[in-house]
């Protein structure tokens, strides 16, 4: 079977997504995803300029081979727009390669691991009035495990809480021309989130899972505080809490804290983690499908893990599309040493668009039986919401020193 075409459709509905659709010339197709939030036409290109003419004729099979001819083959490697392109391709071949074995993705990932696949929440507010309301949302759709996000009193909207009066559905990138610019003070941070952590615990009680994502703005020893002062509320963990470039940060961090520690979503290769893994400065996993090289690479990335006791929480945001979100289900239900899956819910029109078999209820996902990933892109329905220039937003702090979003 080999590749007859490859072609890249941008749509928005409701935001940016970009997919990229391998047809066979024996009528099989394949979707993939490849969208880079704030970043998509680079991918678009990518994939349209130099990858969709170097895959027509190839054996649409040899998934490993065109891995590594897109990796190797580049002498430019790594990177978040090459690999956002690689996993495109990769997830449309695994598509296709399932698909012609008439079995769900997970059944050629080794089978069921799990009868189902625990997800956290977002939740989010203003204060802590909106944000309870908004846990106590997530607990009414059947989550055990929230993430809970809250304004800082004088830091205006920020990370996690809507600049949207009165949405409760949280979108960071934002349509227009340039992007939102917003406040960060490391200060009044750290001396508000214990008190919402606490006031979150009474109403809630013991049993939630609570997690929090600090978005990399703390220095290594404002990490380790926060870290400290939040250990009474026992988190499930604290995501990102310093930049990730710089890993040994999270040695201090862990020499002052035993909360656990998630990071990854912004890496995009195996090669990221060399630190990270093997001095177990991490407990959680959190590369995307789309953002490391597809089910290839992230499988790659999540086996790392496995050996230094490392759980996978694939990135689920709004930016990965529900074929970089099935792709993630289909490893999870499949990858021995899962731990929890994001899932920050998209909302109507992209269904209108994506037509998905996965299903959640009840806190958890099932990757459903169609054979493939599950997933069908409906073309028609694309080319009726049409790509918006969108960026995500920017950070200062409040001398505007430009910071870490
Ligand atoms: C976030 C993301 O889901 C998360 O943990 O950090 O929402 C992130 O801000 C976006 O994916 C950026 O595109
Ligand atoms: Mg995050």
């Amino acid at each position: 079977m080999r590749i007859q075409s490859a072609e890249v459709v941008v749509c928005s509905p409701g935001r940016n997504f970009v997919t990229l659709i391998v047809t066979t010339d024996e009528g099989l197709v394949g979707i993939g995803d490849a969208t880079l939030n704030g970043r998509e036409l680079a991918v678009a290109s990518y994939l349209t300029d130099h990858v969709a003419p170097l895959l027509e004729g190839r054996d649409a099979a040899a998934v490993e081979d065109t891995w590594q001819y897109l990796y190797r083959g580049a002498y430019w490697r790594r990177g978040p727009v090459t690999m956002a392109a690689i996993a495109a391709v990769d997830v449309a071949l695994w598509d296709i390669k399932a698909q012609a074995a008439g079995m769900p993705l997970y059944q050629l990932l080794g089978g069921r691991s799990r009868d189902s696949i625990r997800a956290y929440g977002h939740a989010h507010g203003r204060d802590i009035e909106e944000l309870s309301d908004s846990v106590q949302a997530r607990i009414e759709q059947g989550f055990g495990a929230v993430r809970i996000q809250v304004g800082i009193p004088g830091n205006g909207p920020g990370y996690g809480i809507s600049s949207v009066e009165g949405a409760h559905d949280y979108e960071p990138a934002s349509v227009g021309l340039r992007p939102v610019e917003e406040v960060w003070d490391a200060g009044s941070y750290l001396r508000h989130i214990p008190a919402v952590f606490e006031e979150v615990r009474s109403r809630f009680g013991a049993e939630l899972d609570l997690l929090h994502d600090v978005h990399h703005r703390l220095s290594p020893i404002e990490a380790a505080r926060l870290g400290r002062s939040l250990e009474p509320f026992h988190p499930f963990w604290l995501e990102d809490v310093t930049v990730a470039e710089n890993q040994r940060a999270l040695r201090t961090v862990r020499e002052h804290t035993v909360v656990p520690l998630a990071m990854g979503e912004t890496y995009n290769s195996i090669v990221d983690y060399l630190q990270l893994l093997p001095e177990q400065l991490i407990d959680y996993v959190r590369s995307a499908v789309t953002h490391s090289g597809g089910v290839t690479g992230l499988k790659r990335i999540l086996e790392f893990g496995a050996i230094y006791g490392a759980k996978s929480a694939t990135h689920g945001p709004t930016d990965i599309s529900p074929v970089g979100l099935a792709a993630a289900l289909h490893i999870d239900t499949a990858h021995h040493d899962f731990g929890i899956q994001e899932y920050m819910q998209h909302t109507g029109p992209v269904f209108d668009v994506f037509d998905v078999g996965y299903a959640f209820a009840d806190g958890v996902f099932q990757p459903g039986e169609r054979p493939g990933l599950g997933v069908r892109f409906d073309r028609e329905a694309a080319a009726r919401y049409p790509y918006r220039q969108a960026y995500l937003p920017v950070n200062r702090l409040r001398d505007g020193t430009l910071h870490d979003w």
